[in-house]
């Protein structure tokens, strides 16, 4: 994964109308980059967060998160499911309707589109790209110290750019550490896994039953027994390195499931 440098960032927001921040819906708080919603705010340019996965939570509590980042945060907010197609109808309204109370409107739209690795941004491209849609030329009248975008026209008068952002995760929490390099570079994998695990169960102490048929609520026996399924024992000793890896990467690719509420923070 290659992180957008600070400036790329800066660079794709000011030539933006809407910036779609794309999180997890399952951890919407620790998917977040307050760095990126402060550079949209300093460029006075029109925020709006997709919580995307919500098919992995219930409905309900992507309502609670929705009025959350609107009452709370006071930004736009919807939730999606890129996979399933679900929800992108109202992002396209938003967006519009967004654009069109912005101060400066225009009659060209242009999105982009921004979030921490493996939230689904590429997904999404493609969902909104369809078949339909036809690239334009790079950018007209973009400075071009490093943005060479192109944009896709989406239909509607939204022009997205291709190239969504990769912003590094913050803070000290567990999807920090699992979205801050690709997995096989993660270094003592077992150990990160068993902190997901535990940060899982806390919320779900069905998820690795439901994902994987294992009953335990101990992280290590969950890794054993999940290298056993799947054949990686040798010498009677269980491959736990590859095995805290699958998890690492099931997780990411929405396979276990978990959520919690906005007023669970409180707690
Ligand atoms: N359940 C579920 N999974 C999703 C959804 N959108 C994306 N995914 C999965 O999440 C994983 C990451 O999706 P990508 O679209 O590659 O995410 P990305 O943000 O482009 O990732 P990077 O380019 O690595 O930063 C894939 O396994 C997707 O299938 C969704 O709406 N629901
Ligand atoms: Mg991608």
């Amino acid at each position: 994964m290659k992180f957008a440098s600070w400036r790329l960032v800066e660079e794709l927001v000011n030539f933006s109308d809407v910036v779609l921040e794309l999180v997890d819906s399952r951890d919407p708080l620790n998917t977040r980059s307050s760095k990126l919603e402060r550079i949209v705010t300093t460029y006075r340019k029109s925020l709006i967060i997709a919580l995307n996965k919500a098919d992995l939570v219930p409905r309900e509590i992507c309502e609670e998160w929705k009025e959350y980042f609107k009452n709370v945060l006071g930004y736009e907010a919807v939730y999606i499911s890129a996979r399933y197609r679900r929800g992108t109808r109202i992002l396209r309204s938003t967006i519009r309707r967004v654009a069109e109370s912005s101060r400066n409107r225009k009659d060209r739209i242009v999105v982009s589109i921004f979030g921490l690795p493996k939230v689904g941004k590429s997904t999404l491209v493609n969902v909104l790209k369809g078949r339909h849609s036809t690239t334009t030329s790079p950018y007209p009248g973009s400075p071009g110290y490093t943005v060479k975008a192109k944009l896709f026209n989406i239909g509607g008068g939204i022009y997205l750019i291709d190239t969504p952002g990769i912003v590094p995760p913050e803070g000290g929490d567990i999807e920090a550490v699992i979205r801050s390099r690709p997995i096989d570079e993660i270094v003592n994998p077992e150990k990160v896994a068993v902190d997901l695990i535990n940060k899982v169960l806390k919320y779900n102490d069905k998820a690795f039953q439901e994902a994987y048929n294992i009953s335990s609520k101990n992280p290590l026996e969950i890794i054993a027994e999940l290298a056993k399924q799947r054949g990686w024992v040798r010498g009677g000793e269980a491959n736990t390195y590859e095995a805290s890896k699958t998890i690492i990467r099931d997780y990411l690719d929405g396979k276990i499931v978990y959520f919690y509420r906005p007023g669970d923070i409180l707690r």
